[in-house]
Protein backbone atom coordinates (compact mmCIF):
# COMPACT_ATOMS: atom_id res chain seq x y z
CA UNK A 1 0.00 0.00 0.00
CA UNK A 2 2.71 2.36 0.02
CA UNK A 3 2.42 3.96 -3.33
CA UNK A 4 -1.12 4.38 -2.66
CA UNK A 5 -2.88 7.62 -3.33
CA UNK A 6 -5.64 9.66 -1.75
CA UNK A 7 -8.41 10.50 -3.44
CA UNK A 8 -7.11 13.60 -2.18
CA UNK A 9 -4.07 13.13 -4.24
CA UNK A 10 -5.99 12.18 -7.19
CA UNK A 11 -7.91 15.77 -7.05
CA UNK A 12 -5.28 18.02 -6.52
CA UNK A 13 -2.57 16.23 -9.19
CA UNK A 14 -5.38 15.79 -11.54
CA UNK A 15 -6.47 19.71 -11.19
CA UNK A 16 -2.63 20.16 -11.50
CA UNK A 17 -2.45 17.96 -14.75
CA UNK A 18 -5.27 19.86 -16.52
CA UNK A 19 -3.22 23.04 -15.82
CA UNK A 20 -4.87 24.75 -13.12
CA UNK A 21 -1.84 26.83 -11.17
CA UNK A 22 -4.59 28.94 -8.76
CA UNK A 23 -6.66 27.38 -5.95
CA UNK A 24 -9.04 29.97 -4.74
CA UNK A 25 -10.26 28.45 -1.34
CA UNK A 26 -11.40 28.62 2.45
CA UNK A 27 -10.84 26.15 4.84
CA UNK A 28 -12.62 23.53 6.79
CA UNK A 29 -13.15 19.99 8.10
CA UNK A 30 -14.06 18.56 4.90
CA UNK A 31 -11.28 19.96 2.79
CA UNK A 32 -8.44 19.50 5.09
CA UNK A 33 -7.26 16.78 3.21
CA UNK A 34 -7.42 18.13 -0.33
CA UNK A 35 -5.27 21.46 1.53
CA UNK A 36 -2.11 18.48 2.40
CA UNK A 37 -2.19 16.99 -1.34
CA UNK A 38 -1.67 20.51 -2.57
CA UNK A 39 1.49 20.21 -0.70
CA UNK A 40 2.81 17.70 -3.32
CA UNK A 41 1.96 19.84 -6.27
CA UNK A 42 2.59 23.09 -7.86
CA UNK A 43 -0.99 24.32 -6.95
CA UNK A 44 -1.39 27.35 -5.08
CA UNK A 45 -3.70 27.83 -2.41
CA UNK A 46 -5.37 31.54 -2.81
CA UNK A 47 -7.08 31.50 0.65
CA UNK A 48 -9.85 34.43 1.48
CA UNK A 49 -12.29 35.77 3.78
CA UNK A 50 -15.76 34.35 2.53
CA UNK A 51 -16.37 31.12 -0.07
CA UNK A 52 -18.29 33.89 -2.18
CA UNK A 53 -15.44 35.80 -2.80
CA UNK A 54 -13.14 32.54 -3.91
CA UNK A 55 -15.81 31.93 -5.96
CA UNK A 56 -15.76 35.40 -7.72
CA UNK A 57 -12.23 35.33 -8.28
CA UNK A 58 -12.52 32.11 -9.85
CA UNK A 59 -15.11 33.19 -12.16
CA UNK A 60 -12.96 36.45 -13.13
CA UNK A 61 -9.84 34.19 -13.41
CA UNK A 62 -12.32 31.63 -15.93
CA UNK A 63 -13.71 35.49 -18.06
CA UNK A 64 -10.14 36.81 -18.23
CA UNK A 65 -8.14 33.88 -19.01
CA UNK A 66 -11.24 31.64 -20.86
CA UNK A 67 -9.04 28.63 -19.00
CA UNK A 68 -11.36 27.44 -15.97
CA UNK A 69 -11.05 28.74 -12.77
CA UNK A 70 -11.14 26.97 -9.39
CA UNK A 71 -12.83 27.48 -6.03
CA UNK A 72 -12.62 24.95 -3.18
CA UNK A 73 -14.59 25.67 -0.20
CA UNK A 74 -15.69 23.08 2.61
CA UNK A 75 -18.94 21.63 3.43
CA UNK A 76 -22.36 22.38 4.43
CA UNK A 77 -22.08 26.19 5.26
CA UNK A 78 -19.35 27.03 3.26
CA UNK A 79 -20.82 25.05 0.30
CA UNK A 80 -24.17 27.44 1.12
CA UNK A 81 -21.90 30.41 1.28
CA UNK A 82 -19.98 29.86 -2.29
CA UNK A 83 -23.27 29.11 -4.10
CA UNK A 84 -25.08 32.56 -4.43
CA UNK A 85 -21.98 33.96 -5.63
CA UNK A 86 -22.68 31.18 -8.76
CA UNK A 87 -25.24 33.47 -9.93
CA UNK A 88 -22.91 35.82 -11.37
CA UNK A 89 -20.55 33.15 -12.92
CA UNK A 90 -23.87 31.55 -14.80
CA UNK A 91 -25.15 34.61 -16.02
CA UNK A 92 -21.74 36.00 -16.65
CA UNK A 93 -20.92 32.40 -18.89
CA UNK A 94 -18.29 31.97 -16.97
CA UNK A 95 -15.53 28.78 -17.27
CA UNK A 96 -15.48 27.62 -13.51
CA UNK A 97 -15.64 24.97 -11.24
CA UNK A 98 -16.26 25.08 -7.99
CA UNK A 99 -15.17 21.84 -5.62
CA UNK A 100 -17.20 21.66 -2.08
CA UNK A 101 -15.88 19.28 1.00
CA UNK A 102 -19.00 17.09 1.63
CA UNK A 103 -19.89 14.61 4.57
CA UNK A 104 -18.80 11.46 4.27
CA UNK A 105 -20.85 8.48 2.21
CA UNK A 106 -21.44 6.63 5.42
CA UNK A 107 -23.12 9.68 7.03
CA UNK A 108 -25.61 10.75 4.82
CA UNK A 109 -29.04 10.30 6.20
CA UNK A 110 -27.96 9.82 9.05
CA UNK A 111 -27.64 13.54 10.42
CA UNK A 112 -24.23 14.13 9.37
CA UNK A 113 -21.87 16.66 10.24
CA UNK A 114 -23.01 19.50 8.19
CA UNK A 115 -24.70 17.28 6.01
CA UNK A 116 -26.98 18.94 3.12
CA UNK A 117 -28.11 18.32 -0.64
CA UNK A 118 -25.61 20.38 -1.89
CA UNK A 119 -25.67 19.19 -5.19
CA UNK A 120 -29.26 19.54 -5.46
CA UNK A 121 -28.64 23.08 -4.32
CA UNK A 122 -25.99 24.20 -6.49
CA UNK A 123 -28.11 22.65 -9.55
CA UNK A 124 -30.30 25.95 -10.31
CA UNK A 125 -27.02 28.19 -10.62
CA UNK A 126 -24.53 25.56 -12.22
CA UNK A 127 -24.15 24.08 -15.58
CA UNK A 128 -23.70 20.60 -14.38
CA UNK A 129 -23.99 19.68 -10.34
CA UNK A 130 -23.13 16.27 -8.65
CA UNK A 131 -21.79 14.56 -5.90
CA UNK A 132 -18.74 12.51 -6.51
CA UNK A 133 -19.36 8.47 -5.78
CA UNK A 134 -15.84 6.86 -5.71
CA UNK A 135 -12.29 7.42 -4.83
CA UNK A 136 -10.30 6.10 -7.76
CA UNK A 137 -12.74 8.30 -10.56
CA UNK A 138 -11.91 11.68 -8.88
CA UNK A 139 -9.81 12.81 -11.36
CA UNK A 140 -12.60 11.78 -13.86
CA UNK A 141 -14.77 14.12 -11.78
CA UNK A 142 -12.20 16.77 -11.68
CA UNK A 143 -11.74 16.60 -15.75
CA UNK A 144 -15.48 15.77 -16.41
CA UNK A 145 -16.59 19.33 -14.85
CA UNK A 146 -13.78 21.18 -16.26
CA UNK A 147 -14.51 19.83 -20.02
CA UNK A 148 -18.04 20.95 -19.39
CA UNK A 149 -17.27 24.40 -17.71
CA UNK A 150 -15.39 25.04 -20.72
CA UNK A 151 -17.38 24.08 -23.57
CA UNK A 152 -20.18 25.24 -25.37
CA UNK A 153 -21.43 27.94 -23.47
CA UNK A 154 -19.59 28.28 -20.35
CA UNK A 155 -20.44 28.35 -17.29
CA UNK A 156 -20.07 27.16 -13.53
CA UNK A 157 -20.05 23.24 -12.73
CA UNK A 158 -20.33 21.93 -9.18
CA UNK A 159 -18.67 18.76 -7.69
CA UNK A 160 -19.17 17.97 -4.51
CA UNK A 161 -16.18 15.56 -2.57
CA UNK A 162 -17.27 13.41 0.32
CA UNK A 163 -14.59 13.14 2.72
CA UNK A 164 -14.23 9.88 3.01
CA UNK A 165 -13.50 9.51 -0.58
CA UNK A 166 -10.91 12.58 -0.37
CA UNK A 167 -9.61 10.28 2.67
CA UNK A 168 -9.72 6.49 1.16
CA UNK A 169 -6.56 5.18 -0.15
CA UNK A 170 -6.17 3.76 -3.74
CA UNK A 171 -3.76 1.71 -5.39
CA UNK A 172 -1.81 3.71 -8.69
CA UNK A 173 -2.63 1.03 -11.49
CA UNK A 174 -6.24 1.46 -9.87
CA UNK A 175 -7.02 5.36 -10.34
CA UNK A 176 -8.31 6.32 -13.74
CA UNK A 177 -7.17 9.70 -14.79
CA UNK A 178 -8.86 12.34 -16.54
CA UNK A 179 -7.97 13.17 -20.38
CA UNK A 180 -6.32 16.23 -21.14
CA UNK A 181 -7.71 19.70 -22.04
CA UNK A 182 -8.45 19.02 -25.53
CA UNK A 183 -11.23 16.72 -24.40
CA UNK A 184 -13.06 20.17 -25.22
CA UNK A 185 -15.31 19.05 -27.48
CA UNK A 186 -16.02 22.52 -29.70
CA UNK A 187 -19.01 22.32 -32.02
CA UNK A 188 -18.21 24.10 -35.52
CA UNK A 189 -20.99 26.14 -37.71
CA UNK A 190 -21.57 23.88 -40.47
CA UNK A 191 -20.14 25.66 -43.90
CA UNK A 192 -23.62 26.02 -45.50
CA UNK A 193 -25.35 27.42 -42.32
CA UNK A 194 -22.74 29.78 -42.27
CA UNK A 195 -23.41 30.46 -46.10
CA UNK A 196 -26.88 30.43 -45.43
CA UNK A 197 -26.52 33.03 -42.71
CA UNK A 198 -24.23 35.12 -44.36
CA UNK A 199 -26.76 35.29 -47.57
CA UNK A 200 -29.60 36.48 -44.60
CA UNK A 201 -27.25 39.28 -43.76
CA UNK A 202 -26.15 40.68 -47.44
CA UNK A 203 -30.00 40.93 -48.57
CA UNK A 204 -30.70 42.71 -45.05
CA UNK A 205 -30.65 46.39 -45.34
CA UNK A 206 -30.07 46.54 -41.52
CA UNK A 207 -28.45 43.98 -39.70
CA UNK A 208 -27.03 43.66 -36.30
CA UNK A 209 -25.22 41.03 -34.37
CA UNK A 210 -25.41 40.37 -30.87
CA UNK A 211 -22.93 38.42 -29.05
CA UNK A 212 -23.76 37.54 -25.62
CA UNK A 213 -21.08 38.11 -22.00
CA UNK A 214 -18.69 34.93 -23.29
CA UNK A 215 -17.43 37.08 -25.92
CA UNK A 216 -17.00 39.89 -23.82
CA UNK A 217 -12.70 39.50 -22.63
CA UNK A 218 -10.23 40.61 -24.80
CA UNK A 219 -10.33 37.80 -27.23
CA UNK A 220 -14.39 37.81 -27.56
CA UNK A 221 -13.73 40.84 -28.44
CA UNK A 222 -10.78 40.89 -31.26
CA UNK A 223 -12.63 38.29 -32.98
CA UNK A 224 -15.53 40.56 -33.23
CA UNK A 225 -14.29 43.40 -34.17
CA UNK A 226 -12.57 40.99 -37.30
CA UNK A 227 -16.20 39.74 -37.86
CA UNK A 228 -17.50 43.13 -38.33
CA UNK A 229 -14.66 43.90 -40.61
CA UNK A 230 -15.30 40.68 -42.62
CA UNK A 231 -19.10 40.51 -42.85
CA UNK A 232 -19.19 45.08 -42.43
CA UNK A 233 -22.22 44.75 -40.19
CA UNK A 234 -21.97 45.90 -36.44
CA UNK A 235 -20.75 43.23 -33.55
CA UNK A 236 -22.23 45.00 -30.56
CA UNK A 237 -22.01 42.57 -27.25
CA UNK A 238 -24.80 42.52 -24.61
CA UNK A 239 -23.57 41.38 -21.15
CA UNK A 240 -25.10 43.53 -18.20
CA UNK A 241 -28.38 43.67 -16.97
CA UNK A 242 -29.60 46.91 -18.11
CA UNK A 243 -29.78 45.72 -21.51
CA UNK A 244 -30.28 47.81 -24.06
CA UNK A 245 -29.92 50.55 -21.23
CA UNK A 246 -26.16 49.91 -21.10
CA UNK A 247 -24.31 53.21 -21.17
CA UNK A 248 -21.71 51.59 -22.50
CA UNK A 249 -23.28 50.94 -25.93
CA UNK A 250 -23.84 54.84 -26.48
CA UNK A 251 -27.36 55.33 -28.37
CA UNK A 252 -27.78 51.57 -28.73
CA UNK A 253 -31.48 51.87 -27.87
CA UNK A 254 -32.03 54.29 -31.08
CA UNK A 255 -30.03 52.14 -33.47
CA UNK A 256 -32.13 49.02 -32.29
CA UNK A 257 -35.28 50.15 -33.72
CA UNK A 258 -33.88 50.52 -37.36
CA UNK A 259 -32.35 46.98 -37.52
CA UNK A 260 -34.70 44.11 -40.05
CA UNK A 261 -32.43 41.29 -39.04
CA UNK A 262 -30.60 40.53 -35.57
CA UNK A 263 -27.86 37.45 -35.55
CA UNK A 264 -28.01 36.36 -32.10
CA UNK A 265 -24.48 34.69 -31.72
CA UNK A 266 -24.54 32.59 -28.77
CA UNK A 267 -26.60 35.85 -27.56
CA UNK A 268 -29.56 33.99 -25.65
CA UNK A 269 -32.71 35.50 -26.30
CA UNK A 270 -33.77 37.30 -23.05
CA UNK A 271 -34.93 40.37 -21.11
CA UNK A 272 -31.73 41.83 -21.91
CA UNK A 273 -32.57 42.03 -25.34
CA UNK A 274 -36.32 42.41 -24.44
CA UNK A 275 -36.64 39.44 -26.50
CA UNK A 276 -37.00 41.52 -30.27
CA UNK A 277 -40.22 42.62 -29.57
CA UNK A 278 -42.29 45.37 -28.14
CA UNK A 279 -42.22 49.37 -29.23
CA UNK A 280 -38.62 49.16 -29.08
CA UNK A 281 -37.76 47.10 -32.45
CA UNK A 282 -39.60 47.23 -36.03
CA UNK A 283 -42.34 45.07 -35.90
CA UNK A 284 -40.92 43.24 -39.26
CA UNK A 285 -37.43 42.60 -37.86
CA UNK A 286 -35.91 38.88 -38.36
CA UNK A 287 -34.02 36.96 -36.21
CA UNK A 288 -31.29 34.31 -36.58
CA UNK A 289 -29.74 32.37 -33.63
CA UNK A 290 -26.89 30.55 -33.20
CA UNK A 291 -26.88 28.81 -30.24
CA UNK A 292 -24.33 25.95 -28.42
CA UNK A 293 -27.81 24.74 -26.60
CA UNK A 294 -30.58 23.35 -28.41
CA UNK A 295 -32.78 24.17 -25.51
CA UNK A 296 -32.36 27.77 -26.39
CA UNK A 297 -32.95 27.15 -29.63
CA UNK A 298 -35.70 25.93 -29.43
CA UNK A 299 -36.58 29.09 -26.55
CA UNK A 300 -36.05 31.24 -29.90
CA UNK A 301 -38.11 29.55 -31.96
CA UNK A 302 -40.82 29.78 -29.66
CA UNK A 303 -40.37 33.69 -28.79
CA UNK A 304 -39.86 34.46 -32.27
CA UNK A 305 -42.44 32.29 -34.66
CA UNK A 306 -41.82 32.73 -38.10
CA UNK A 307 -39.57 35.74 -37.47
CA UNK A 308 -36.92 33.49 -36.21
CA UNK A 309 -35.42 33.09 -39.78
CA UNK A 310 -32.82 30.17 -39.29
CA UNK A 311 -31.61 28.39 -35.82
CA UNK A 312 -28.16 26.67 -35.79
CA UNK A 313 -26.23 24.88 -33.52
CA UNK A 314 -22.71 26.20 -32.53
CA UNK A 315 -20.54 27.55 -30.49
CA UNK A 316 -20.59 31.25 -30.61
CA UNK A 317 -16.37 31.45 -31.56
CA UNK A 318 -16.64 28.45 -33.42
CA UNK A 319 -19.59 30.39 -35.65
CA UNK A 320 -17.56 33.24 -35.67
CA UNK A 321 -14.77 32.12 -37.69
CA UNK A 322 -16.71 29.78 -39.71
CA UNK A 323 -18.67 33.32 -40.92
CA UNK A 324 -14.95 35.15 -40.82
CA UNK A 325 -13.79 32.08 -43.45
CA UNK A 326 -17.23 31.61 -45.60
CA UNK A 327 -17.47 35.74 -46.18
CA UNK A 328 -14.37 36.02 -47.89
CA UNK A 329 -13.85 38.75 -49.78
CA UNK A 330 -17.36 39.49 -50.87
CA UNK A 331 -18.81 42.44 -48.51
CA UNK A 332 -21.67 41.32 -46.87
CA UNK A 333 -23.32 44.49 -44.87
CA UNK A 334 -24.08 47.59 -45.55
CA UNK A 335 -21.14 50.31 -44.89
CA UNK A 336 -23.74 53.23 -44.56
CA UNK A 337 -25.30 51.11 -42.18
CA UNK A 338 -22.39 50.13 -40.36
CA UNK A 339 -20.86 53.64 -39.89
CA UNK A 340 -23.80 54.84 -38.81
CA UNK A 341 -24.32 51.80 -36.11
CA UNK A 342 -20.70 52.85 -34.94
CA UNK A 343 -21.23 56.29 -34.77
CA UNK A 344 -24.38 55.47 -32.28
CA UNK A 345 -22.33 53.19 -30.45
CA UNK A 346 -20.11 55.30 -29.80
CA UNK A 347 -22.14 58.41 -28.76
CA UNK A 348 -21.68 60.13 -25.74
CA UNK A 349 -23.39 63.64 -24.41
CA UNK A 350 -21.22 66.65 -25.18
CA UNK A 351 -22.01 67.97 -21.80
CA UNK A 352 -20.39 65.01 -19.59
CA UNK A 353 -16.81 66.78 -20.44
CA UNK A 354 -17.82 69.68 -18.35
CA UNK A 355 -20.54 68.28 -15.37
CA UNK A 356 -19.96 69.29 -12.39
CA UNK A 357 -21.00 68.88 -9.08
CA UNK A 358 -23.50 71.47 -7.39
CA UNK A 359 -22.63 70.36 -4.01
CA UNK A 360 -19.95 71.57 -1.64
CA UNK A 361 -16.79 68.96 -1.12
CA UNK A 362 -18.69 66.14 -3.46
CA UNK A 363 -17.74 65.51 -6.82
CA UNK A 364 -20.21 64.48 -9.56
CA UNK A 365 -19.35 60.68 -11.06
CA UNK A 366 -19.03 62.65 -14.10
CA UNK A 367 -15.42 64.26 -12.84
CA UNK A 368 -14.14 61.03 -11.49
CA UNK A 369 -14.32 59.41 -14.54
CA UNK A 370 -12.81 62.23 -16.20
CA UNK A 371 -10.02 62.28 -13.88
CA UNK A 372 -9.38 58.45 -14.01
CA UNK A 373 -10.01 58.28 -17.89
CA UNK A 374 -5.99 59.07 -18.22
CA UNK A 375 -4.93 56.15 -15.98
CA UNK A 376 -7.01 54.11 -17.58
CA UNK A 377 -6.06 54.94 -21.04
CA UNK A 378 -1.77 54.55 -20.84
CA UNK A 379 -1.73 50.57 -20.78
CA UNK A 380 -3.93 48.72 -23.18
CA UNK A 381 -3.99 45.88 -20.58
CA UNK A 382 -5.44 47.66 -18.17
CA UNK A 383 -8.22 45.99 -16.15
CA UNK A 384 -11.35 47.67 -15.62
CA UNK A 385 -13.96 46.40 -13.05
CA UNK A 386 -17.07 48.16 -12.32
CA UNK A 387 -19.60 47.28 -9.73
CA UNK A 388 -22.57 48.44 -7.39
CA UNK A 389 -25.84 50.31 -8.81
CA UNK A 390 -25.68 54.19 -10.14
CA UNK A 391 -21.93 55.22 -9.68
CA UNK A 392 -20.31 52.29 -11.52
CA UNK A 393 -22.46 52.85 -14.85
CA UNK A 394 -20.80 56.08 -15.10
CA UNK A 395 -17.69 54.56 -15.02
CA UNK A 396 -18.35 52.09 -17.83
CA UNK A 397 -19.64 54.28 -20.20
CA UNK A 398 -16.81 56.98 -19.40
CA UNK A 399 -13.72 54.79 -19.55
CA UNK A 400 -12.66 52.59 -22.64
CA UNK A 401 -10.73 49.78 -22.22
CA UNK A 402 -10.38 45.93 -23.69
CA UNK A 403 -10.19 44.62 -20.61
CA UNK A 404 -13.49 44.98 -18.15
CA UNK A 405 -15.26 42.73 -15.08
CA UNK A 406 -18.71 43.83 -14.63
CA UNK A 407 -21.52 43.13 -12.83
CA UNK A 408 -22.90 40.82 -16.01
CA UNK A 409 -26.39 39.78 -16.90
CA UNK A 410 -27.09 38.28 -13.37
CA UNK A 411 -27.15 42.08 -12.00
CA UNK A 412 -25.33 41.26 -8.86
CA UNK A 413 -23.56 43.56 -6.99
CA UNK A 414 -20.81 42.75 -4.77
CA UNK A 415 -17.92 40.74 -6.64
CA UNK A 416 -15.57 43.99 -7.78
CA UNK A 417 -12.85 43.35 -4.90
CA UNK A 418 -12.58 39.53 -5.36
CA UNK A 419 -12.54 40.32 -8.95
CA UNK A 420 -10.15 42.82 -8.68
CA UNK A 421 -7.50 40.16 -6.64
CA UNK A 422 -7.60 37.58 -9.30
CA UNK A 423 -7.60 39.99 -12.23
CA UNK A 424 -3.92 41.29 -10.35
CA UNK A 425 -3.32 37.37 -10.54
CA UNK A 426 -3.89 37.21 -14.11
CA UNK A 427 -1.78 40.28 -15.29
CA UNK A 428 1.11 41.09 -13.58
CA UNK A 429 1.96 44.41 -14.50
CA UNK A 430 -0.62 46.49 -16.13
CA UNK A 431 -3.19 49.06 -13.54
CA UNK A 432 -5.95 47.05 -12.28
CA UNK A 433 -9.10 49.66 -11.35
CA UNK A 434 -11.84 48.82 -9.60
CA UNK A 435 -14.71 51.44 -9.59
CA UNK A 436 -17.48 50.63 -6.99
CA UNK A 437 -19.80 52.49 -4.82
CA UNK A 438 -19.90 52.52 -0.88
CA UNK A 439 -22.78 49.96 -0.80
CA UNK A 440 -21.17 47.35 -2.70
CA UNK A 441 -17.59 47.96 -0.86
CA UNK A 442 -19.19 46.19 1.96
CA UNK A 443 -19.96 42.95 0.52
CA UNK A 444 -16.30 41.80 0.39
CA UNK A 445 -13.83 44.69 2.34
CA UNK A 446 -12.44 42.27 3.89
CA UNK A 447 -10.37 40.92 0.89
CA UNK A 448 -7.76 43.76 1.05
CA UNK A 449 -6.40 41.24 3.94
CA UNK A 450 -6.22 38.51 1.53
CA UNK A 451 -4.57 41.21 -0.76
CA UNK A 452 -2.37 42.55 1.35
CA UNK A 453 -1.34 39.08 2.42
CA UNK A 454 -0.56 37.93 -1.17
CA UNK A 455 0.46 41.12 -2.23
CA UNK A 456 -1.89 41.58 -4.89
CA UNK A 457 -1.90 45.63 -6.11
CA UNK A 458 -5.12 47.27 -7.21
CA UNK A 459 -7.21 50.61 -6.94
CA UNK A 460 -10.06 50.42 -5.66
CA UNK A 461 -12.30 53.98 -6.37
CA UNK A 462 -14.87 53.93 -4.03
CA UNK A 463 -17.86 56.43 -5.23
CA UNK A 464 -19.31 57.58 -1.73
CA UNK A 465 -22.99 59.05 -1.66
CA UNK A 466 -23.75 57.41 1.52
CA UNK A 467 -26.52 55.50 0.33
CA UNK A 468 -27.58 52.36 -1.84
CA UNK A 469 -28.37 55.25 -4.67
CA UNK A 470 -29.78 52.52 -7.33
CA UNK A 471 -32.50 51.61 -4.62
CA UNK A 472 -32.90 55.13 -3.96
CA UNK A 473 -33.39 56.47 -7.08
CA UNK A 474 -36.35 53.58 -7.99
CA UNK A 475 -38.17 54.78 -4.65
CA UNK A 476 -37.92 58.64 -5.88
CA UNK A 477 -39.21 57.22 -9.27
CA UNK A 478 -41.96 54.72 -8.57
CA UNK A 479 -43.05 55.81 -4.60
CA UNK A 480 -41.93 59.76 -4.48
CA UNK A 481 -38.75 61.94 -2.99
CA UNK A 482 -41.11 61.79 0.51
CA UNK A 483 -41.10 57.68 1.01
CA UNK A 484 -37.24 57.08 0.43
CA UNK A 485 -35.85 55.13 3.03
CA UNK A 486 -33.97 52.53 3.83
CA UNK A 487 -31.19 52.82 1.48
CA UNK A 488 -28.76 55.30 3.82
CA UNK A 489 -25.60 54.61 5.00
CA UNK A 490 -23.15 56.44 6.34
CA UNK A 491 -20.24 58.53 4.95
CA UNK A 492 -17.79 55.64 5.92
CA UNK A 493 -13.84 56.35 6.12
CA UNK A 494 -13.58 52.81 4.06
CA UNK A 495 -10.10 54.43 3.28
CA UNK A 496 -9.33 53.86 6.74
CA UNK A 497 -10.20 50.34 6.73
CA UNK A 498 -7.98 50.03 4.13
CA UNK A 499 -5.13 51.39 5.94
CA UNK A 500 -5.48 49.49 8.95
CA UNK A 501 -6.06 46.13 6.93
CA UNK A 502 -2.13 47.16 5.72
CA UNK A 503 -3.08 48.73 2.39
CA UNK A 504 -2.78 52.24 1.46
CA UNK A 505 -5.90 54.48 1.87
CA UNK A 506 -6.87 58.35 0.78
CA UNK A 507 -10.38 60.38 0.92
CA UNK A 508 -11.05 62.61 -1.66
CA UNK A 509 -13.64 65.65 -1.53
CA UNK A 510 -12.31 68.09 -4.69
CA UNK A 511 -11.72 66.97 -8.42
CA UNK A 512 -8.59 68.58 -8.24
CA UNK A 513 -6.72 66.40 -5.68
CA UNK A 514 -8.32 62.96 -7.63
CA UNK A 515 -5.36 62.40 -9.79
CA UNK A 516 -2.89 63.12 -7.47
CA UNK A 517 -4.42 60.32 -5.26
CA UNK A 518 -4.36 57.80 -8.20
CA UNK A 519 -1.02 58.58 -8.55
CA UNK A 520 -0.07 58.19 -4.91
CA UNK A 521 -2.46 54.90 -4.82
CA UNK A 522 -0.51 53.14 -8.07
CA UNK A 523 3.01 54.32 -7.07
CA UNK A 524 2.09 52.95 -3.40
CA UNK A 525 2.52 49.21 -5.19
CA UNK A 526 -0.27 48.10 -2.19
CA UNK A 527 -3.79 47.50 -2.55
CA UNK A 528 -5.21 50.81 -2.24
CA UNK A 529 -8.71 52.26 -1.94
CA UNK A 530 -9.72 55.84 -2.91
CA UNK A 531 -12.49 57.02 -1.41
CA UNK A 532 -14.10 59.44 -3.21
CA UNK A 533 -16.91 61.24 -1.79
CA UNK A 534 -19.67 61.88 -4.29
CA UNK A 535 -23.09 63.33 -4.97
CA UNK A 536 -25.82 60.84 -5.46
CA UNK A 537 -26.45 60.82 -9.62
CA UNK A 538 -28.82 58.17 -11.28
CA UNK A 539 -27.15 56.21 -13.67
CA UNK A 540 -26.50 57.68 -17.43
CA UNK A 541 -29.07 57.45 -20.27
CA UNK A 542 -28.00 58.32 -23.50
CA UNK A 543 -31.15 58.82 -26.09
CA UNK A 544 -30.88 60.72 -28.92
CA UNK A 545 -33.24 63.41 -29.51
CA UNK A 546 -36.21 62.37 -31.18
C1 LIG B 1 -26.49 40.85 -4.60
C2 LIG B 1 -27.37 42.03 -4.84
N1 LIG B 1 -28.02 42.61 -3.81
C3 LIG B 1 -28.78 43.69 -4.03
C4 LIG B 1 -28.91 44.21 -5.28
C5 LIG B 1 -29.79 45.43 -5.51
N2 LIG B 1 -28.95 46.60 -5.78
C6 LIG B 1 -28.56 46.93 -7.03
S1 LIG B 1 -27.68 48.33 -7.11
C7 LIG B 1 -27.81 48.55 -5.43
C8 LIG B 1 -27.23 49.76 -4.76
C9 LIG B 1 -25.75 49.82 -4.83
O1 LIG B 1 -25.31 50.85 -4.00
P1 LIG B 1 -23.85 51.43 -4.16
O2 LIG B 1 -22.88 50.33 -4.29
O3 LIG B 1 -23.61 52.38 -3.06
O4 LIG B 1 -23.91 52.15 -5.57
P2 LIG B 1 -24.76 53.48 -5.93
O5 LIG B 1 -26.00 53.01 -6.61
O6 LIG B 1 -25.03 54.20 -4.65
O7 LIG B 1 -23.88 54.24 -6.85
C10 LIG B 1 -28.53 47.51 -4.84
C11 LIG B 1 -28.81 47.39 -3.39
C12 LIG B 1 -28.24 43.56 -6.33
N3 LIG B 1 -28.32 43.97 -7.59
N4 LIG B 1 -27.45 42.49 -6.08
MG1 LIG C 1 -23.78 54.50 -3.02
Amino acid sequence: MTNALRGADIVARSLERLGCRHVFTLSGNHIMSLFDAAIETRLDLVHVRHEAAAVHMADAWGRLTGTPGIAMVTGGPGHANAVGALFTALGAESPMVLLSGHAATWELGRGGFQEIRQADMAAPVAKASWTATSAATLGCDIGEAIRIATSGRPGPVHVSLPSDLLDERVEPDAVVWPNGRDSRNARPLAPAAADAVLAAIREAERPLILAGPHLSNREGRALLARLEGAIDAPCVILEIARGMADATLGAFADLVRHADLIVLLGKALDFTLQWAAGPAFDPAVRVIAIDPEAALLERAAKEKGERLALGCIADASEAAEMLIARAGTTKTGNGAWSREARAALDERPAAWATIKSRTASRLHPAEVFRALRPFVERDPDTVLICDGGEFAQWGQSMLPVRRRLVNGVAGAIGASLPFALSARLVEPKAPVFAVLGDGTMGFHLAEFETAVRRALPFVCVVGNDARWNAESEIQRRDYGENRMHGCELLPARYDEVVVALGGHGERVEHAANLPGAISRALASGKPACINVMIESAAAPVIRRAQ
